[in-house]
């Protein structure tokens, strides 16, 4: 998915190019007008920002609304960094403003708040701060803006890495909360499919105890297990890894007799389909943990009253047979996957 990258801030742009790259983004620039920033909250300009580039280009627009807080000024510059004093002034202004102020008194932080506007209205927002306060001059030649008066433990923005200061920045911060809000909004919008396992979690039976549900994979009991076994390349942008549909093409090869052809698994709860399968020596057996996700489906069997069991996981197949109710349970096929 392309989206537009909406800012006339050089030095925003790169950071934006350089935070979105790794997220799988294509980040394109155009010619886009300048809109009046009309809103009183870094959020409120962050999205005015993005939807009128969106409204302007037709595509998923991302915008950041930024700026520095200084306490000893009440908070000043704020949202109105970008027009706070002349020109080429604004530092040298700050810098003025605190002259004698001790360091005590010197505290400040960044904001950005990023928004990003889709055609469809919907939106997905995300705001990030840093800590810090204004050095007593300027110092250092990287970045941008503010940067070169703003200090973290004695080094100021402007002397830092590019990697330093995304690591640590405002932007830095607010990205990657954004990144982990647009992988949940794309999944919930294609249903699910960027998860790894290639269920949709929203549908999950594991959604409530599975702690990686929420974001999309990480942790998920199912998409762990596929990204570690099934393709080994798979990353949330990347789409389904396809262990779904390699399960549904090992279950058909296994040639079950009577059985319909399988064209879709579903996301089963362990304690569901957990059944005590009687051994020939008279014992029973549990195969799955009741806690778990498993792959699975159920199939009636043609000519007779009974159904088939589908389960799987990264390293089991079964296909059991049992009645009503589950009347009667017997193991059909229980095999160690080959991978
Ligand atoms: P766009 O609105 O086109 O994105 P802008 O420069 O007008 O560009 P803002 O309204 O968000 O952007 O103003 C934020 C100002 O705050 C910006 O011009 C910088 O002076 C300052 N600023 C924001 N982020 C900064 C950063 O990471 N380092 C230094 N200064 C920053």
């Amino acid at each position: 998915m392309k989206f537009v990258i909406a800012t006339h801030n050089k030095g925003k742009l790169v950071e934006f190019q350089r935070l979105l790259e790794p997220m799988g983004i294509e980040a394109v620039t155009m010619e886009i007008s300048e809109p009046e920033e009309t809103g009183t909250t870094f959020r409120e300009n962050a999205y005015v920002k993005a939807e009128a580039a969106c409204r302007e280009t037709g595509l998923p627009a991302v915008a950041d609304d930024s700026g520095l807080c200084v306490d000893y000024l009440d908070g000043a510059p704020g949202v109105y960094s970008a027009r706070f004093a002349q020109p080429g002034k604004r530092r040298l202004t700050i810098l003025e403003k605190l002259q004698g102020v001790p360091v005590e008194q010197r505290g400040a932080h960044f904001v950005s708040a990023v928004c990003c506007v889709f055609p469809n209205g919907d939106r997905v927002e995300a705001e990030g701060k840093c800590f810090g306060s204004i050095a007593f001059e300027s110092r250092g030649e990287n970045g941008f803006g503010y940067d070169s008066i703003f200090e973290q433990e004695g080094v100021t923005f402007g002397e830092l890495t590019a990697e330093e200061k995304d690591a640590r920045s405002h932007r830095g911060h607010a990205f990657a909360a954004f990144e982990q809000k647009l992988r949940a909004y794309l999944g919930q919008e294609q249903g699910g499919e960027p998860t790894p396992c290639g269920l949709d979690c929203a549908q999950c039976p594991g959604r409530e105890t599975c702690p990686g549900c929420e974001t999309l994979g990480k942790g998920c009991m199912l998409a762990q297990c596929a990204q570690k076994s099934a393709c080994g390349q798979c990353r949330p942008f990347a789409g389904a890894c396809g262990l779904k549909a390699q399960l549904i093409q090992e279950f058909n090869a296994l040639g079950v007799p009577d059985m319909p052809k399988v064209t879709d698994l579903n996301a089963l709860l362990g304690s569901y389909i957990n059944q005590e399968y009687p051994l020939p020596g008279g014992r029973t057996v549990k195969l799955w943990d009741d806690s778990r996700v498993y792959l699975g489906n159920q199939l009636e069997k043609q000519g007779s009253e009974r159904c088939y069991g589908l389960a799987a996981d990264e390293n089991y197949l079964m296909v059991a047979e049992y009645g009503e109710n589950g009347a009667d349970p017997e193991i059909v096929v229980y095999k160690r996957r080959r991978r």
